[in-house]
């Protein structure tokens, strides 16, 4: 396993970093919590060890070192950490009154980045309805006539993303494509494939994502302004790195 010497032993990051890539949820749960105790903030805990673990299973898989057994249980490692940290990204004083729905496309099981862009998004105080995995273009439809001003479409595998047009054409034949900003991104997304199915924004992350709904929702009618919190500056860090 390639070792993150950066993460401090003393505070249990690297403890946490070496349990998702073990795959244990037990032991994430403990550390995280532990973690938290010694005064870590949960930002710094999903910046500085989530998430460079997940990102280092997804090298060890593109290596051949791991396979879907082992990823599966990786990511249900890291979403166990993600659930205990959730309630206190999202605690955000300051509520907005801007509405987005996120999914995976259909045909698309991962959720790890879309949650995470989720989580990120409450934290600032957007009220975010998830729409979960292999979302049809149906239910994105279903969630503008419900009043979300912006959709999120995540897509990691290159058989699913073409669902994010299929999405973006349903809107069209439905009427409904100019009431709502919609927003890409996923492993393989990039600014000239958002550009290309008629996307309003594109993000490699979910720092920079938070950023695009931001800008788009100041470009909507009925914009509200957000305030930013020390976590989220904490992941734009580790965005940035
Ligand atoms: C974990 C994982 C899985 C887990 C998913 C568990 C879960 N609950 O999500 C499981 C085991 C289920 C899985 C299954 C498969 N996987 Co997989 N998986 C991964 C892995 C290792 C990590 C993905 C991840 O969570 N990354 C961490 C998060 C934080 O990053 P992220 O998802 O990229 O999200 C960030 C940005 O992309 C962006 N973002 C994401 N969504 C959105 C949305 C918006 C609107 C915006 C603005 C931004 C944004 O912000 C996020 C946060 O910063 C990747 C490897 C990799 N390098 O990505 C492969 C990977 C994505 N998988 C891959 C494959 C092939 C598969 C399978 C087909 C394997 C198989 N043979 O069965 C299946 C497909 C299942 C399906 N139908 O979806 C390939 C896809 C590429 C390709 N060329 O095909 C990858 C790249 C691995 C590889 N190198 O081959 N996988």
């Amino acid at each position: 396993m390639k070792k993150a010497e950066y993460l401090s032993e003393g505070l249990g990051e690297l403890e946490i970093y070496n349990a998702v890539v073990n795959g244990e949820d037990e032991v994430v749960r403990e550390a995280v919590r532990t973690a938290l105790a010694k005064g870590i903030p949960a930002g710094q805990i999903l910046s500085d060890a989530l998430i460079p673990a997940i990102m280092e299973v997804g090298r060890l898989f593109e290596t051949h070192e791991y396979y879907v057994p082992e990823i599966v249980i990786s990511a249900e490692a890291m979403q166990a950490g993600m659930a205990i940290l959730r309630p206190l990204l999202c605690d955000a004083g300051e509520r907005s009154t801007g509405r987005i729905a996120l999914g995976s496309v259909e045909g698309d099981m991962h959720d790890i980045g879309k949650n995470l862009l989720t989580m990120m998004l409450e934290s600032i105080g957007f009220h975010v309805t998830d729409l979960g995995v292999d979302v049809s273009p149906r239910r994105f439809v279903q969630a503008v006539v419900d009043g979300a001003q912006v959709i999120g479409m995540s897509a990691m595998l290159p058989t699913t993303m073409h669902n994010m047009k299929v999405v973006i054409d349903a809107m069209k034949a439905e009427g409904i494509r100019e009431r709502v900003k919609v927003i890409v991104g996923g492993a393989l997304v990039t600014q000239e494939f958002a550009d290309r199915i008629g996307a309003d924004g594109y993000a490699p992350d979910a720092s920079a994502a938070v950023r695009k709904v931001r800008d788009l929702l100041s470009k909507a009618p009925s914009a509200h302004s957000v305030k930013e919190v020390a976590d989220f500056k904490i992941l734009a860090r580790f965005a940035e790195a």
